[in-house]
C-alpha cells in the first residue's frame, strides 16, 4: 500500500467505496489524513466501515472545509451530469481527482507508463509489465486493469509504475505526466458518460497530457480517432512520436508484416520476432498490442534483445481471449472481456469455424462492427438480453440458435462443432454485450464459462501445453496479415 503522506493531516472526502475508492481511503486514512468517506450504497458503506474507514454524510457537510474529493471513476463527472457530490465539491472549488493522483503527487521518484485506447488496454498493460519485470526492472502494474493505484507498492528512483488508465480515470489527474504515454486505439464507447465522441477523444488524448521530449508517445494509427491525433502530435513534435500499427507499415514506427513485428525507428526496416509463434497473443489487434508494447518498453530503456525474449514468454490475460481447452479436437476459447461489438470483432478475425457464443446486455451500436468477420462464424448461439436484438441483425448472415444462457449455448455449440468436424473449430465466447442481465461481470462469465468447459467429457489438451496444435489461431493470423 502507498503511504499518501503529503495528506498526512487535511480534510479529504472520498466518494464511491468500490475498489478504487476503498484502497483510496484506507490508504489515506494510514496515512493520517483527515478522511470523510461515503457510498451511496449500504453494503458498500458497510463493507468500508468494518476496513475501519469513518463513514460521514457527504451530501450534509460544509465542502469549504474539503482540500479534495477523491472520486471514484465510475461515478458520473459532467456527463449526463455531474453526480450531486461533484456539484458540491465543485460549487466551493475543491479539486476533483481519483487514485492515481495521490500515487503520482506521493511516489514523485518513479518513471510512469500509462496506457488507455478503447480496446487491448489491460492485455498491453500486462504485457508492459511482464516485459519490465521478466527483464529485471522494478515495476509496479495496476490501475483500471483491475488493481488499484493504491494498493501498488512504493517504488524508487529506479522503479516504474506501469498503470492502465480509462478516460474516467485519465478526467480525473492532474499533474500526472507519463514518461511513456501509449494510445492504442479509439472507437465509440462508454457514450452514456460523454456527450459525444470528440469528449471521449478529448478525455483519451489526456495520456499525453504536458509531455515534452524525451517522453515519448506510442500512438495507433489503425483506426481514424488515432490516426488524427497520432498527425496531431507528430506535427506539434512537443514529445517524441512513435507509430504503432497491427496491419500496416508506419514511417519511422513499430508495425507487423504478415505477424514479423519491424522496427522502423532507428532509420531503417529491422525484423524483430515472429509473433505468430505465441497464441497467447492471436490476431491482428494483438500484433497491434504488442507493437504498443514494444516501442513502450524500447523507450524505457530495455534492451531489444530482453523484449523479444519476453513477448515470447507472455502467458496472456484471462477472459482476453483465453484458450481454455482443446477437447476431441475443438478449441474453447474465453473472450468474456469482449464486451462490444468491436472486442468480438477482434476475436472473431482470428479463427476459420467459429461456434461463437454472443449476447448478454447490449451495447449502443449492436454488433455492426462484426459484419465483416461473419465469414468465419459457422453458426451463432445467442443468449441474455441481447438474444432479441442480435437475432434480427444475424438473421440473413449466419445460422443461429437462440440458446438463452450460457451452460445451454456451451451444449448447443458443442455438439453442432462435434457433428460438423469442421478443420479449426473453436467454440469461442466473445459476448459483444455486457454481463450484467445474467451475471455479476465479465470475470463471473467467463469463469462460468471455464469451469463448464473444464467439466465436459472427451479427451483434454491443455492449450498452453500444445500452443502449437490449438486450432485456427495461426492459420487465421497468416492469412489476416496477407
Ligand atoms: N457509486 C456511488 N454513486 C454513484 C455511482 C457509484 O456511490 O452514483 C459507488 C458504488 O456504489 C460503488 C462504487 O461507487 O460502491 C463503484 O465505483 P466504480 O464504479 O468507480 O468502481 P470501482 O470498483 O472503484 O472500480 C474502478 C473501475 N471502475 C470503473 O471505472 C467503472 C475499475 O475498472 C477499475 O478496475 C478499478 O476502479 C481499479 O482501478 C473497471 C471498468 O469497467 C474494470 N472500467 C471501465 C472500462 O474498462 O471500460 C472504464
Amino acid at each position: 500500500m502507498i503511504d499518501v503522506f503529503p495528506f498526512a493531516g487535511y480534510p479529504i472526502a472520498v466518494f464511491g467505496l468500490g475498489l478504487s475508492g476503498l484502497s483510496a481511503a484506507k490508504a489515506l486514512v494510514k496515512s493520517e489524513a483527515d478522511v470523510s468517506a461515503w457510498d451511496d450504497d449500504e453494503d458498500a458503506r458497510q463493507r468500508a466501515a468494518d476496513e475501519g474507514v469513518p463513514l460521514v454524510d457527504l451530501y450534509g457537510i460544509d465542502w469549504k472545509e474539503q482540500t479534495s474529493l477523491v472520486l471514484s471513476p465510475g461515478v458520473p463527472l459532467h456527463h449526463p451530469q455531474p453526480h450531486e457530490i461533484v456539484k458540491l465539491a465543485e460549487a466551493e472549488n475543491v479539486e476533483v481527482i481519483c487514485d492515481a493522483e495521490l500515487l503520482v503527487r506521493t511516489q514523485r521518484a518513479a518513471a510512469y507508463i500509462g496506457i488507455t485506447g478503447t480496446n487491448g488496454k489491460s492485455t498491453t498493460t500486462s504485457l508492459i509489465g511482464h516485459i519490465m519485470q521478466v527483464s529485471g526492472r522494478e515495476a509496479e502494474i495496476g490501475g483500471n486493469l483491475g488493481i488499484p493505484a493504491l494498493q501498488l507498492e512504493p517504488l524508487e528512483q529506479e522503479g516504474t509504475y506501469v498503470l492502465e488508465m480509462s478516460s474516467f480515470q485519465l478526467e480525473l489527474t492532474r499533474s500526472i505526466t507519463f514518461d511513456v504515454a501509449v494510445l492504442l486505439n479509439i472507437s465509440p464507447d462508454h457514450q452514456d458518460r460523454y456527450a459525444g465522441m470528440d469528449d471521449y477523444i478529448a478525455a483519451k488524448k489526456m495520456i499525453f497530457y504536458r509531455q515534452t521530449k524525451p517522453r515519448t508517445a506510442v500512438v495507433g494509427v489503425d483506426d481514424d480517432f488515432s490516426r488524427a491525433i497520432y498527425e496531431q502530435l507528430k506535427a506539434a513534435d512537443d514529445q517524441v512520436v512513435i507509430g504503432v500499427s497491427g496491419a500496416e507499415r508506419v514511417h519511422g514506427g513499430i508495425y507487423t508484416v504478415n505477424g514479423v513485428l519491424v522496427d522502423d525507428t532507428e532509420g531503417h526496416e529491422t525484423p524483430v520476432m515472429d509473433l505468430r509463434e505465441n497464441p497467447s497473443l492471436p490476431g491482428r489487434h494483438n500484433w497491434q498490442n504488442t507493437a504498443a508494447a514494444y516501442a513502450a518498453t524500447k523507450s524505457a530503456g530495455v534492451d531489444p534483445h530482453a523484449v523479444m525474449a519476453c513477448i515470447q514468454s507472455y502467458p496472456g490475460l484471462v477472459h482476453r481471449q483465453e484458450p481454455v481447452a482443446l477437447i476431441d479436437g475443438i478449441g474453447y476459447v474465453n473472450d468474456s472481456k469482449a464486451t462490444n461489438a468491436e472486442a468480438a470483432a477482434r476475436a472473431l478475425a482470428c479463427y476459420d469455424a467459429i461456434y461463437w457464443i454472443c449476447g448478454g446486455r447490449p451495447k449502443e451500436g449492436g454488433l455492426k462492427a462484426v459484419e465483416p468477420y461473419l465469414g468465419n462464424v459457422r453458426h451463432a448461439f445467442l443468449i441474455g438480453e441481447a438474444a432479441m436484438e442480435f437475432s434480427q441483425f444475424l438473421d440473413g448472415r449466419v445460422p443461429m440458435t437462440v440458446s438463452g444462457d450460457l451452460k445451454t449455448a456451451l451444449s448447443d455449440a458443442r455438439k453442432l462443432a462435434k457433428k460438423e468436424k469442421a478443420e479449426g473449430a473453436v467454440v469461442l465466447l466473445s459476448p459483444g454485450a455486457a454481463s450484467f442481465d445474467q451475471f455479476d461481470d465479465f470475470e463471473a462469465r467467463g469463469d462460468a464459462f471455464r469451469d463448464r468447459v473444464e467439466r465436459l467429457p472427451g479427451k483434454h489438451l491443455d492449450p498452453s501445453e500444445e500452443p502449437g496444435i490449438f486450432p485456427g489461431t495461426r492459420a487465421a493470423a497468416e492469412e489476416e496479415g496477407g
